[in-house]
């Protein structure tokens, strides 16, 4: 039929979680204490004070929330591990109890026929190994390959991918120099320092992971977006482009052409000098991988700053650093998060990638929205918003796929509403409404709607 999108036939559904988003027992079974425990309860940190302790409580009920996988037709799911769970001190001792549980979960999940997906690092960082410099200590990438070799170990014959990072731009620009996320630090250089430990743990652990792990599919995920010169002027071009090395090109460089983008780095090695950088730190980072992940939101449109700019220091914050004046807004309607909704914007990156970086396998890791929930008296949560934002996405990535994009599969964020970091709890990605109260899981309108299309691998032309 005309306007059914049909998708490739092994193209896989998913839906992404988090550890510290839905797992809750922060402090069972021997976990240590991770930076968003210690985040979490500072006050003034996260919305209401709300803290992961307990969230959407999966880690005891995960053998359920798994059925409710099942029932959705999920053919993947990724899931985040908490790297405290397995050391509690961020290195030394495995705790036995805590990679137990993952071997549990994934177990279950591959006896309903989902295929599971983990990501090693979504965040939650040991608060031991913050205590000695968290990601501006480079200790902590060698740390980070060790717990990879032991994930590897105790999963690999089991996971089908292994995803080393989620969005290492946020956790270091966003922990280390907005400090708007945890550890909390405000510092530019320090972001730049934290992004290349993040990339070269990112490369030591794949290293680790080809020894030990030899039929997973080993990669990493990135949240983009291509933002939109305001006017075709000269300067807003420029500003956009300056953007995207910000965004995009400062990680995807170093992982798919072992080099930072060359203008960027001259000026924040002018901020923090370059010993950072050693030597064969680049071939490492740049490590053969399986497949790139991709997070993707909105984007931006840009315009170049009207008035010149004061020198920049490790102080600048991170929107002066961006000497834009101006992220104009968009016409479209927004989310609850404020991100205006902007599909095109997701096909225009998945072949912005596959122009500028090759024939390399693509999964969106993670697309999603967040709106105003509710359950009706009926007792049924009627999120047409979040239905109209998934229809819209899948056929910008169906229009990829059809322009000859690589795209292999995609995950929905959320399966569950969850702990949205310093937002807490009152921003609902999930195709699962939670009543955080009574723990209830109700599918929403969305989850009976994407069960349908992995069902028939199909959807209506939006
Ligand atoms: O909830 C987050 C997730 O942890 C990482 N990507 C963006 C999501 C929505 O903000």
């Amino acid at each position: 039929m005309e306007n059914r999108l049909v998708f490739p036939q092994d193209f896989k559904w998913g839906a992404a979680t988090a550890s510290y988003q839905i797992e809750g027992a922060a402090h069972e079974d021997g976990k240590g204490l991770s930076i968003w425990d210690t985040f979490s309860h500072t006050p003034g940190k996260t919305l209401h004070g709300d803290t992961g302790d307990v969230a959407c409580d999966h880690y005891h009920r995960f053998a359920s929330d798994v059925k409710i996988m099942a029932d959705l037709g999920l053919q993947a799911y990724r899931f985040s591990i908490s790297w405290p769970r397995i050391f509690p001190d961020g290195t030394g001792e495995v705790n036995e109890a805590g990679l137990d549980f993952y071997r549990r979960l994934v177990d279950e999940v591959l006896e309903h026929g989902i295929k599971p997906a983990a990501t090693l690092y979504h965040w939650d960082l040991p608060q031991a190994l913050e205590d000695q410099g968290g990601w501006l200590n480079r200790a902590t990438s060698s740390y980070f390959a060790d717990y990879a070799r032991v994930i590897g170990e105790a999963l690999g014959d089991r996971l089908e991918n292994i995803i080393t990072l989620n969005e290492p731009w946020v956790s270091s620009f966003i922990g280390y120099t907005t400090g708007h996320h945890a550890p909390g630090k405000q510092d530019l250089g320090d972001g730049v320092i934290a992004a290349h430990h993040l990339l070269l743990g990112h490369g030591l652990a794949v290293e680790s992971l080809r020894g030990v792990a030899k039929s997973c599919e080993v990669g990493i995920t990135v949240n983009l977006s291509v933002a939109i010169p305001a006017t075709s002027s000269e300067l807003d071009v420029k500003a956009a482009s300056r953007h995207d090395d910000q965004l995009d090109r400062w990680f995807l460089d170093p992982v798919l052409k072992g080099q930072y983008p060359a203008g960027l780095l001259k000026e924040y090695v002018s901020l923090v000098g370059d010993d950072f950088i050693h030597e064969g730190d680049m071939t490492t980072i740049n490590a053969d991988i399986d497949f790139l992940g991709i997070n993707y939101y909105t984007r931006n449109i840009v315009a170049a700053r009207k008035q010149p700019h004061e020198p920049w220091t490790r102080q600048t914050s991170l929107g002066d650093f961006s000497d834009v004046d101006d992220v104009t807004p968009h016409a479209a309607p927004r989310t609850t998060k404020e991100w205006p909704i902007d599909p095109d914007g997701l096909h225009d990156l998945l072949v912005w990638v596959s122009k500028n970086y090759g024939a390399i396998p693509l999964y969106v890791t993670e697309n999603g929205a967040a709106f105003i929930d509710y359950v009706d008296q009926s007792g049924s949560v009627h999120d047409s918003e979040r239905v109209d934002y998934l229809q819209g996405h899948f056929a910008a990535a169906h229009r990829a796929l059809e322009e000859g994009v690589n795209l292999r599969g995609y995950f929905v964020w959320s399966l569950f509403d969850n702990f949205e970091w310093a937002d807490g709890y009152s921003q609902r990605f999930g195709l699962v409404f939670i009543d955080y109260h009574t723990q209830e899981r109700i599918m929403k309108d969305s989850a009976h709607w994407y069960k349908l299309v992995i069902s028939e691998n199909a959807i209506d032309q939006p």
